[in-house]
């Protein structure tokens, strides 16, 4: 070739679109490839949430989806401990058989799910749905239940949904415990969180031991003692009430109860608490006067509350910040918003008995579609459906489409009620909330010769082996059961302790997306396209479950050929099939994804297969969403607006606006009848009356400092990448450490230490670092991972979790105290 020919022959780049994978964000990114490689990473424009946006650790996105990590034979543990590889008809066979075993022999309740989806994959957990159900497993959970879970239970006692702030427009942001410089959680962060700092007229309070990044740039930054926050914020709320900047007007047109909430807080003594959380008194009313006199407030909090003291009471509280001073429903205030897919059945109510009212209105729209679908294909209504049971059988059947399509993930699966009406673990008795058992509660529901203790785990997408407390624990509890399969493209700490591995395709190798769709009042959601083809061994997870299910024979042939001939002649075809028979089998409606998949599916070009599943999610959230979606622009009746919103989906590279709102519209959202709020909930204002005399540090002589077990930095993304070389900076994951408790021991900067729990023992890397408070230290979250390397296995960093123990959390909503763990640090004797 002749050298100088180079210069004017343009090389042909392949790009694709995709999104980030590494935090909830999941920002639209373009992806240069290089053969199997991803060469270079950009901000996608086009996507309507990120708009371009990247922070810097989507650029080397690579090192997740090639390197010596990827698996791509099923692997089973054999006696000795060793893992033997397998081929996926051998795997997949045993499993079916040892399953089907443990529902003869003990009920599928005692088949536990775990995961399901990180920050990036939720298509595998909206199938495996399907499994559940075909094996009858009642009992799931995964990651959000030890962090979100007590906020979604107070949220749903207060206006039964999530809320987020319009942070782009607010005057005032707060941030509790919640770091968005490094994780981010809302749309181009970095930038915003800059903007604000330099304008005049905003005003950020961040609520935070440290001096985390966010804090540097706060106008108030409210450096509270380790666990203080339940004082702080109450002292905050105390000063609104006292000093009179409360909005009447708001809570009196859209509340319920403030007589017994003004009550508790009229008596609270502020000096008396900003002792104890360690902030002085006038900080505390200058952010608090900030808060009342502004003319939109959003707030956040985050890890540093939500896995510390008194979470779900804090998360009560906070929310009195901004409910008192009427911030919502405005520009630049609170929201609660639309969902593609509810990520979890709702913090409390819901359920069969006691539907929400969105599970009342999805029921009604749905059977309407239904019997719209039903007049247009009135041959297939079995003629037991049709009279004079019609509108029960519609009933019926929708009533169960919406039991197991709405909460795709993690939703409330069919347990009967015990006493008290809540739902409680089959073991211990914690409750659960939004349908996920507490994460600190599972090896007590394993370990035990209990009659209903799990017997078998599936894990899909997850890592608690490295992401619950007490890792030591899981890992016995583990080797307990009768069977545990983990589902994942890396041989994790989790795999390690499996009975069986199946090597899942990797995030770029299918069709992913996220159900983290909060955005508001234009909501995006985002299906991305295969980039790569699967690598040779992997499956995608739909086709994992299609085939055990398969081998379960749950559904008869005919029926798949009927809806699959249905499927082909078109959309509404296919959808009034589908409702005819799942209005005789109400069952088809828990099998659904399992059957789009095989019916639907076949339909769609080969590799998109996997987001038949979608169908079901777009008709729910038309279904729930009637105006939003029209606004969006997906109108028409019965099944058309789902089956238009469903065929935007898969068309778009970039993802799709599929709910438009307005801010008169919010209310509607507010699940209560009289869509107000109940601002009275007894249990945590009982205990925001009996503060003043509660304990408020945990720690010892023998363990005299707070370990921040987990804090989020520059080159961390949970466990998702697990190449130490990704980390241009902190490669070893140091312990950040205040001088002065270093200095006393006689520790230096860049000194490897010993550092001691009630749980564990760890070498650290120390790093002196002004950021931390004395008596408070942290450690990052995601090192201590295994990384092939040439002489083996290589661990970089430490694993928190070998460090926690699960007794530490939070007594409402079971979730850990990783943010509080009693330390010590000692110097190594060599
Ligand atoms: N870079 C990066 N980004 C991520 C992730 C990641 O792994 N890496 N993970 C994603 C996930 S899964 C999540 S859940 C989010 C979490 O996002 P964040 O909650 O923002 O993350 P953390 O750094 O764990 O904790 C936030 C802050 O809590 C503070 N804190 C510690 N103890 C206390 C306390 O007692 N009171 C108060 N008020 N604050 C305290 C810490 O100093 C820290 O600055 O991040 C997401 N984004
Ligand atoms: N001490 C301490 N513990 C913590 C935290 C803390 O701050 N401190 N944070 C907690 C929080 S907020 C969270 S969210 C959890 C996260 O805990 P987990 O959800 O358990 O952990 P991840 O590291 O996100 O696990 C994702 C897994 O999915 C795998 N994976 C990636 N892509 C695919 C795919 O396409 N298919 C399949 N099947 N698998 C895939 C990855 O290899 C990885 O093993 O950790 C929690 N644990
Ligand atoms: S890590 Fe999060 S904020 Fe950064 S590019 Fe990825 S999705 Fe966006
Ligand atoms: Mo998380």
């Amino acid at each position: 070739m002749n050298p100088g020919d180079t210069k004017n022959r343009s090389v042909p780049v392949l790009s694709k679109k995709s999104a980030c994978i590494l935090c909830e964000c999941n920002c639209g990114v373009i992806l240069d490839l290089d053969g199997g490689r991803i060469a270079k990473v950009r901000g996608d424009k086009d996507h309507p949430a990120s708009e371009g946006y990247t922070c810097e650790k989507a650029m080397r996105l690579d090192l997740y989806q090639n390197g010596p990590h990827r698996i791509t034979t099923p692997m089973r543990r054999e006696p000795d401990g060793s893992y033997a590889e397998i081929d996926w008809d051998t795997a997949l066979d045993e499993i079916t058989a040892k399953l089907l075993g443990i529902k003869e022999q003990h009920g599928g309740e005692t088949i536990f799910f775990y995961g399901g989806g990180g920050q990036g994959n939720h298509l595998g957990s909206a199938n495996a749905v399907a499994l559940r159900a075909a094996l009858g497993s009642k009992f799931y959970s995964n990651a959000l239940a030890q962090e979100k879970t007590g906020e979604m239970w107070v949220d749903g006692k207060l206006y039964g949904g999530h809320t987020k702030g319009d942070f782009e427009n607010a005057e005032v942001l707060v941030f509790i415990g919640k770091n968005p410089w490094q994780s981010h959680s809302f749309p181009r962060a970095r930038p915003l969180l800059k903007a604000v700092s330099k304008d005049p007229n905003k005003s950020m309070v961040v609520v935070d031991p440290r001096v985390s990044e966010t804090a540097a740039l706060a106008d108030h930054h409210l450096q509270v003692r380790p666990g203080g926050d339940a004082w702080l914020i109450a002292a905050m709320v105390a000063v609104l009430v006292q000093e009179n900047l409360v909005d009447q007007q708001f809570i009196n047109e859209h509340t319920t109860g403030y007589e017994q909430v003004r009550e508790v807080f009229s008596t609270i003594d502020v000096p008396a608490f900003a002792d104890i959380c360690g902030v002085p008194e006038e900080q505390i009313r200058s952010a608090a006067r900030r808060i009342g006199t502004a003319r939109s407030v959003c707030v956040y909090e985050d890890l540093g509350i939500q896995q510390a003291p008194n979470s779900t009471l804090v998360s009560y509280l906070n929310k009195m910040l901004w409910m008192l001073t009427g911030n919502f429903a405005r520009p630049g205030t609170m929201f609660l918003h639309s969902s593609f897919v509810p990520l979890a059945g709702g913090g409390s109510g819901g359920g069969k008995k006691n539907p929400t009212t969105m599970q009342r209105a999805q029921r009604r729209v749905i059977a309407k579609a239904m019997q719209i679908a039903a007049a247009t294909a009135a041959d297939l209504i079995p003629t037991a459906a049709r009279t004079p049971g019609m509108s029960k059988g519609v009933e019926r059947g929708s009533r169960a489409l919406v039991d197991v399509l709405s909460p795709l993930v993690g939703g409330p699966p069919k347990v009967s009620n015990s006493a008290g009406g809540a739902r409680r673990t089959p073991v211990t008795g914690a409750r659960i909330i939004g349908g996920l058992i507490p994460c600190n509660s599972i090896t007590e529901e394993i370990l035990t010769d209990h009659p209903k203790r799990f017997r078998a785990m599936w894990l899909d997408s997850t890592n608690p082996a490295h992401s619950l407390p007490d890792s030591k624990r899981f890992r016995q509890a583990m080797r307990q059961l009768d069977l545990t399969v983990v589902v994942d493209v890396a041989f994790t700490e989790t795999a390690r302790n499996a009975d069986y591995v199946l090597p899942a395709a990797s995030q770029f190798e299918k069709p992913e997306a996220t159900f983290f769709n909060f955005e508001f009042p234009h909501n995006v959601f985002h299906l991305r396209k295969p980039v790569f083809e699967p690598l040779p061994g992997t499956l995608a997870e739909p086709e994992i479950y299609a085939q055990i299910i398969r081998r379960m024979d749950v559904i008869d042939k005919a029926t798949l050929a009927k809806l699959r001939t249905a499927a082909h002649t078109g959309r509404n075809t296919f959808g009034a099939t589908f409702m005819a028979l799942t209005l005789a089998q109400p069952r088809f409606a828990q099998l659904a994804p399992y059957i789009l998949y095989e019916t639907l599916g076949d339909t769609l070009p080969e590799n998109m297969r996997g987001a038949a599943v979608l169908w079901g999610a777009a008709q729910m959230c038309a279904a729930a969403n009637p105006e939003a979606v029209a606004r969006a622009g997906f109108t028409g009746v019965g099944l058309a607006p789902g089956n238009a919103l469903f065929d935007r989906i898969l068309e778009s590279d970039s993802g799709v606006v599929f709910t438009s709102d307005t801010w008169d519209t919010v209310w509607n959202y507010v699940t209560r009848k009289d869509r107000r709020f109940t601002i009275v909930i007894d249990e945590l204002l009982e205990q925001t009356r009996n503060l003043a005399t509660a304990r408020s540090s945990w720690t010892t002589d023998e363990f005299p400092l707070v370990l921040a077990a987990g804090e989020r930095r520059a080159f961390t993304a949970n466990t998702i990448i697990r190449n130490p070389d990704w980390r241009r900076r902190d490669r070893d994951g140091a312990l950040r450490v205040n001088v002065s408790d270093a200095s006393t021991l006689g520790i230096a900067d860049g000194d490897r230490a010993r550092l001691v729990t009630s749980g564990g023992a760890a070498e650290v890397l120390v790093e002196y670092s002004d950021m931390m408070q004395p008596g408070n230290i942290a450690l990052p979250n995601g090192l201590g991972v295994d990384f092939p390397d040439a002489d083996g296995t290589a661990i970089t960093g430490v694993a928190p979790n070998e460090l926690t123990t699960a007794d530490l959390r939070d007594e409402f909503a079971g979730t850990p105290w990783h943010k509080y763990v009693p330390a010590r640090l000692e110097p190594l004797t060599t």
